[in-house]
């Protein structure tokens, strides 16, 4: 039995793309609810294009979403049917800061993820909480330049002051950001930055990485302060780069662009910014705004636990140009010849997966958890409503699989799973409802037209088996 039976099975949701309520109970506008479907939101989203009121022109998905701020105790009553020992959600910021700034928060935003809680707590579920998943008010990002400006910390300060206290005992595993990596690709969205013209982009960036970094390392110590029960991890939108071939420049480029994405962990679980940064910045004359005293508190207060996303592992070739790319999270990768795609083009590599663990457990020896993974499909509901997903099925067993096999023969530790988008959702990435991920459909289409009707599909009940038995039953029957 590779799992220990307090294994943490669950699913994983994030504020922007599935509550909807942009403006019911107080809640401000942030960064995700002006980001519209289409094809302006890629440029959008990576800080090139801006955008930062709703026009006429656009369809924005998170203003309504799946209506979860309405649907909430039915959806949560799915989950614990399906057996859910955790539920991974995030908090929308401007429901507690309407603007970001302001001293005291919003109660009716509190009480309404208090309410939340106290269900979860009644039907035996762990909440997992992201303080922020790709979410900024509009207001900071106005009035302050977004990440860029180190304001942002003590704004997040009192978010996350606000959160630990009024949610102690309610709420023991929290995450400071999600995939902080993502912020070097998406910066609107990672960040809260629009790039001005002519601005030094990449030094905007690592002033927006260290900020974050510097919050996330406050908001650890101040979880940990207010309940010393508090687990609090860092979030990596992960996935190995292999080299192309065994060509020692694609080796060393594969090292490299590793490295770009590991340097935040070595940062939160490490305690330090890598040798390898500190002088690549040097050469780019890009500079940390290090201040007396940040080294320390980065040092000091380091996570219990180190959590990341898996879609897909990727690959690294010098001369980039001249090969065939992927679609992937966010960014694209070159292709791997070996595998195959998901409609969406992004490759599927369950053995990667127990690659990308044993990398991440080497190199820091702490507890992992997956908090995201998932096939993201195209569902044909038959006309009742129900959706054979088998492939999702396939895609998850092949997974999961990997993933008992790097804890039981590898050794790994992992605290839990939490497969992306348990219940459809709008999709980060492309704005659409119809990139699915969930065990449960939700009737709304591409522009927003829909009864917003929750059924089961066959993975709900495969799931439900899969978590009954511990992991142990993964077939489809
Ligand atoms: C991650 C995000 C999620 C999620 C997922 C799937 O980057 O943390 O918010 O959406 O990827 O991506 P997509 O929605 O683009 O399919």
């Amino acid at each position: 039995m590779p799992f220990s039976k307090d294994f943490l099975w669950g699913g994983a949701t994030a504020a922007n793309q599935c509550e909807g309520g942009y403006n019911l109970g107080g809640r401000g506008l942030a960064n995700v609810d002006v980001v519209p479907h289409g094809k302006d939101r890629f440029p959008i989203i990576t800080g090139e294009m801006k955008h930062l009121d709703f026009d006429d022109q656009h369809f924005y998905p998170a203003k309504e979403a799946i209506d979860m701020y309405h649907h909430w105790k039915e959806d949560l009553a799915l989950f614990a049917e399906m057996g859910f020992k955790i539920y991974r959600m995030s908090i929308a910021w401007t429901r507690i800061f309407p603007q970001g700034d302001e001293k005291e928060p919003n109660e009716e935003g509190l009480a309404f993820y208090e309410e939340i809680f106290k269900e979860c707590q009644r039907l035996g579920i762990e909440p997992l909480v992201t303080i922020t998943h790709f979410d900024c008010p509009i207001h900071l990002i106005k009035a302050y330049g977004g990440w860029r400006n180190r304001k942002m910390v003590d704004f997040y300060e009192n978010l996350a002051r606000t959160l630990f206290t009024r949610y102690k005992g309610l709420v023991h595993y929290w995450l400071t950001f999600n995939e902080i990596n993502m912020l070097l690709h998406a910066p609107f969205m990672g960040a809260g930055l629009v790039f001005e013209e002519g601005e030094n982009k990449e030094q905007a960036k690592y002033l927006a990485a260290h900020h974050e970094l510097l919050a996330s390392a406050l908001a650890t110590k101040i979880g940990h302060e207010i309940d010393s029960e508090n687990k609090i991890g860092c979030m990596l939108a992960a996935g190995d780069y292999y080299p192309y071939d065994c060509h020692p420049e694609n080796v060393f480029e594969a090292q490299q662009q590793n490295h770009d994405n590991l340097f935040f962990i070595d940062v939160q679980s490490r305690g330090k910014y890598p040798n390898y940064l500190l002088k690549r910045l040097e050469r780019e004359e890009i500079e940390l705004p290090i201040q007396p005293g940040d080294l320390e508190l980065l040092a000091k207060n380091t996570v219990d636990f180190v959590s990341f996303s898996y879609y897909a592992s990727r690959v690294a070739k010098v001369a980039e140009q001249d090969a065939d790319k992927s679609a992937g999270n966010i960014f694209e990768s070159v292709t791997n010849p070996y595998l195959e795609a998901s409609e969406w083009g992004w490759q599927i590599d369950p053995l990667g997966l127990r690659i990308t663990m044993n990398t991440i457990y080497d190199r820091y020896q702490k507890p992992l958890f997956i908090v995201e993974n998932g096939l993201g499909a195209i569902d044909k509901p038959d006309s009742d409503g129900f959706v054979t997903d088998d492939y999702r099925i396939a895609y998850m067993a092949a997974h999961i699989k990997e993933m008992k096999k790097a804890v039981e023969l590898d050794g790994v530790e992992l605290m839990g799973y939490t497969s992306w988008g348990c219940i459809d959702l709008v999709s980060a990435g492309t704005g659409e409802m119809s990139k699915r991920y969930g065990f449960i459909y939700v009737d709304r289409d591409d522009s927003g037209e829909g009864t917003l009707k929750r059924t089961p599909k066959k993975s709900f009940e495969w799931y439900k088996k899969v978590i009954a038995t511990n992991g142990e039953d993964l077939t489809n029957e």
